[in-house]
């Protein structure tokens, strides 16, 4: 049987506009440049959004309407780092909550778990392990109030009919008076935004060239690197961060696992990530589109970022 990989890669590269989806950037090597990544001078978004935890704890905390114990169940987790400042906040102030963190690895929930216990041990912490489509419809069985986090801007990765289908089947098993936070890049100077995905030490470059690495690993593919290249564009009038690898030659790439050969004509592109970037009135309306309404924006102080509060 094809994996999800090989099926999502011989669906992008048989397509007329080649693409890939940039959720497999994330394999080890992946994981590890991302980490990097975070740390550029450039890449001010995670930066921003841990001040925002750092910074408005307790202002996020006076925001939640909870009279009794509630979950927090947040999707794509990472490791944490900036939950388990809020999450900190939330027990000192005495607020009642279980942790639920939902990760297709067992493993970085297990990580994660551990992370967090260290942190803060008086935390209680049940990690979901499993696809969000198939864990999602499973929590609404449980009655205590929920308070949904999707931060990191992960949320920019989708176009934008399945960011709104996404966010609207979390809507669907959220019941009135549960929360949503999403965190969202926001639109600013354009020379600011495009650094930050065309930074000066090319990691952002080899963070996409990984994905051709990864194919060669996994699926018995023959790209050359050096054939392909890295381009990033920042369109303003969208608010769209597209990224790109370029075949720099006409050429011909064998994928020995799907069987099958893939011709790039020279200068064709393979569409590798979204990054979008939003404005209030894009949120605004995000938010009445599946069922929400902005219940308050809690912003770092340059403006660059936010993490919204919806209401159901
Ligand atoms: C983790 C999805 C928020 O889109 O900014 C970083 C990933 N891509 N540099 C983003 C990423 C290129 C990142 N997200």
């Amino acid at each position: 049987m094809r994996s999800g990989f090989q099926k999502d890669v011989d669906k992008g590269l048989s397509s007329p506009k080649k693409f890939i989806p940039s959720k497999y950037f994330y394999d080890q090597v992946g994981d590890r440049i991302f980490q990097k990544i975070m740390s550029l001078p450039e890449y001010y978004l995670s930066r921003s959004e841990y001040k925002i935890f750092e910074e408005q704890g307790v202002e996020i905390a006076q925001a939640l309407p909870f009279k009794s114990a509630f979950d927090i169940v947040e999707l794509g987790a990472g490791d944490g780092s900036k939950t388990k400042l809020l999450l900190k906040t939330l027990n000192a102030l005495g607020l009642e909550f279980t942790y639920r963190p939902v990760d297709i690895s067992k493993a970085v929930l297990e990580q994660l778990k551990s992370n967090i216990v260290a942190f803060c041990p008086e935390i209680s912490v049940d990690p979901l392990a499993g696809d969000y489509f198939d864990i999602l419809p499973h929590l609404s069985t449980t009655d205590k109030p929920k308070l949904f986090l999707f931060l990191g801007s992960n949320v920019g990765n989708f176009q934008p009919a399945e960011a709104e289908a996404f966010i609207q089947m979390i809507s669907n098993v959220m019941h009135s008076g549960d929360l949503l936070m999403i965190g969202m890049d926001l639109q600013k100077r354009p020379q600011l935004i495009e650094k930050a995905y065309n930074d000066s030490q090319g990691l952002t470059a080899s963070f996409n060239m990984n994905l051709l690495q990864r194919m060669n690993k996994e699926l018995g593919a023959n790209f050359d690197l050096d054939q392909f290249e890295f381009y990033v564009h920042y369109d303003p009038v969208r608010g769209f961060v597209n990224s790109f690898l370029v075949s720099l030659e006409d050429q011909e790439v064998e994928i020995l696992r799907l069987n099958k050969s893939y011709k790039f004509r020279e200068n064709e592109l393979i569409h590798t990530e979204l990054s979008r970037k939003f404005n209030e009135e894009q949120i605004e309306r995000l938010a009445f589109r599946t069922g929400f309404f902005v219940r308050k924006e809690f912003m770092d102080p340059d403006h660059y970022f936010v993490d919204s509060l919806w209401e159901k």
